[in-house]
């Protein structure tokens, strides 16, 4: 089924604010103003809001550490993302978690680990869940091509497959590990080849494209809904930033770089959307003041918001 007029502008205004977003926070980390890592996953965003928003009420994602821009979609608020980027008790974790592990039950979004990708099997073990209720839902979880080369990435995707669970593994393959280029990863050309190991579907996308991302992810989540059944996408993509903030991202070619810049996702869609007789300057002058607001006042939130009493360090905390 073809998107309508407000499912193609919902998924521009989340590309729209997860860029906004990171390219804040990107500021706000140069300016030495928030503690802790930052993992930016800019040049990804039709990646995350395409797979994202092609899920209900009640499905769950599994996402790691660059995957904050897929919560969006799921109803997680930037006011809630920015206070646990500034370590303050109205994040998530009540500013007792590293920033980007954060996530939220109550909306479906499994707390990030460190360990990649130890939430593929756990999806796998959520969907099981589902199933074994008879409930209508589906999980997705999120990883990068490094992970891939894991062995509980293939545990996950073999136990899904011959209990035929209605799980999606979706992963980000953004060409780089850290710094290892994915020919030093892994022997195959296309990491959705792996999926016939398994006896499931595979399919790779180009990532850059939100409708092609779109597009996939719902028939992957029609076939765990309708078949009950696990498939694979591998989102083809580029990470623009380094690994993380404090990585100068050198062991990429600059020209790379530049031909990905080309391909980037916001511009190719907005090309697209430009297109369409409706779409016009005035929609994206609404939508761009929008998201500027709600970035202004998810920094004056956490910034008002209090750091955590010391003498609750240790509450709710597992060790
Ligand atoms: C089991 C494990 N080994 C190593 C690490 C350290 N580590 C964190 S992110 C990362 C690179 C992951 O690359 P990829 O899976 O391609 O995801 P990307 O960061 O590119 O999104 C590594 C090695 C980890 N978190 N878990």
């Amino acid at each position: 089924m073809e998107p309508t007029k407000e499912q193609l502008m919902d998924m521009y205004y989340y590309m729209l604010l997860g860029r906004a977003f990171e390219e804040r926070l990107e500021a706000l980390y140069r300016q030495g103003r928030i503690p802790g890592a930052i993992y930016l996953g800019r040049g990804q965003e039709a990646s995350y809001i395409g797979s994202a928003y092609a899920l209900k009420t009640g499905d769950v994602i599994a996402p790691t550490h660059r995957d904050m821009m897929a919560m969006l979609p799921r109803g997680m608020d930037v006011k809630s993302i920015m206070a646990q980027h500034y370590g303050k008790v109205t994040g998530p974790t009540r500013g007792r978690g590293e920033a980007d592990y954060l996530g939220d039950l109550s909306k479906g979004i499994f707390t990030t680990v460190s360990m990649l990708p130890d939430f593929y099997p756990v999806a796998a073990g959520a969907a099981l869940a589902f199933k074994y209720r008879g409930e209508d839902r589906v999980a997705l979880a999120y990883c990068g091509d490094g992970a891939t080369s894991r062995g509980d990435w293939h545990e996950a995707l073999n136990l899904a497959a011959v209990m035929n669970l209605p799980v999606v593994f979706f992963v980000i393959n953004n060409k780089y590990a850290y710094s290892t280029p994915n020919e030093n990863e892994m022997k195959i050309a296309d990491i959705a080849d792996r999926a016939a190991g398994y006896g499931i579907p595979g399919r790779t996308v180009d990532g850059n494209d939100v409708l092609a991302v779109h597009e996939a992810t719902l028939a992957a989540v029609d076939n765990a809904r309708t078949e009950r059944g696990p498939s694979l996408i591998e989102a083809k993509t580029m990470r623009m930033r380094g690994h993380a903030g404090h990585d100068p991202y050198d062991y990429v070619p600059k020209a790379s770089l530049e031909e990905w810049e080309k391909k980037d996702p916001i511009k190719r869609y907005e090309e697209y959307l430009t297109g369409l007789d409706w779409f016009n300057d005035d929609e994206r002058e609404v939508l761009a003041t929008r998201v500027g607001n709600e970035i202004k006042d998810a920094v004056d939130f956490a910034e008002a918001s209090p750091l955590p009493d010391p003498s609750e360090v240790t509450t709710g905390v597992y060790h």
